[in-house]
């Protein structure tokens, strides 16, 4: 296949990445897990995805850090025991086919597909794609379609580590409603009017928040925006990241993830489809 001359190949330790550098932008995406890496906007040129400097990027573990997709459950909500399937699903563990390059107006389409989306723990035959565009901001689309005969029910996230100089100075704005703790047994609190990350936290926010900003000491720094989704998931693991094997001690202070995130399920009857959107803009 022949690429726009803004996308470049580059293999390492197994795995397939795309580099792409623009007029807009550059990014870093890799075929394993369909994972964008890096996106930095030319006006600034701050990389506003965290990727850990000890990630697993050989295709031995799911990456942390940038955009894991999560599908077609999220986190262990997959009905089984806990650890018999895999945590987020099995999209993020995958090798992925690019199915379009072009260069648009608007920036640098890819289109990938996945080698299978029907695994253990989704036995239902569907299409899903995810369609990525470097421009002036990134969005990510990622679209499941009932290719079958019955109907099925899915969940995910667009589970995006974001980027902060300094997790004590970082606070986010346009998240409302209620959210579950799962730290404390999923107990359910309204979300802070005041949003700064203070410890631990896990949260499965119950509203969409389809326009959240992420500032740096009360400077605005990221736009989020979503769509398709019934939650935002924040989540950061403070101390806790010690404890991680492909995060170091302090890894958490320079990162937030906040999510796109579907939770309460979404069910596509056959011939219908769905589309999950996060826009990552520099501000
Ligand atoms: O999105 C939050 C969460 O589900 C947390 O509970 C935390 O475990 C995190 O995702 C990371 O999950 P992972 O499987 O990538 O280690």
């Amino acid at each position: 296949m022949s690429l726009p001359a803004t996308i470049t190949v580059e293999e390492s330790a197994g795995i397939t990445f795309l580099n792409v550098e623009n007029a807009f932008a550059s990014s870093r995406i890799s075929l394993y897990g369909a994972h964008v890496l890096s996106f930095t906007p030319k006006t600034d040129n701050q990389n506003r995805l965290w990727l850990s400097p000890h990630a697993y990027l050989n295709g031995e573990r799911p990456i942390r850090g940038g955009i894991p997709i999560c599908w077609p459950w999220f986190s262990d909500d997959h009905g089984e025991e806990k650890g018999t399937l895999p945590s987020h699903g099995f999209l993020r563990t995958q090798v992925w086919q690019i199915q379009l390059t072009e260069e648009t107006e608007a920036g640098t389409r890819i289109v990938l597909s996945p080698s299978y989306s029907r695994g253990e723990g989704f036995e239902y035959d569907c299409t899903v794609s995810y369609d990525i565009l470097v421009g002036k901001q990134l969005s990510v689309t990622l679209r499941t379609q009932n290719s079958g005969v019955v109907p099925f029910t899915f969940n995910g996230a667009l589970h995006t580590y974001f980027a902060v100089p300094d997790i004590t100075q970082t606070s986010i704005m346009g998240i409302e409603g209620d959210y579950k703790d799962k730290l404390e047994s999923w107990a359910v609190k309204p979300s802070p009017t005041h949003y700064i990350i203070e410890g631990e936290t896990d949260r499965i926010h119950q509203h969409p928040s389809p326009d959240v900003t992420i500032a740096d000491n009360n400077i605005p720094l990221t736009r989020v925006t979503s769509m398709g989704n019934d939650s935002m998931v924040v989540w950061n693991p403070w101390q806790g990241a010690a404890s991680i094997a492909d995060m170091d001690a302090f890894g958490f202070k320079h990162m937030l993830c906040v999510e796109t995130a579907i939770t309460n399920g979404i069910t596509l009857a056959p011939g219908q489809d769905h589309l999950m959107t996060q826009i990552v803009a520099g501000l």
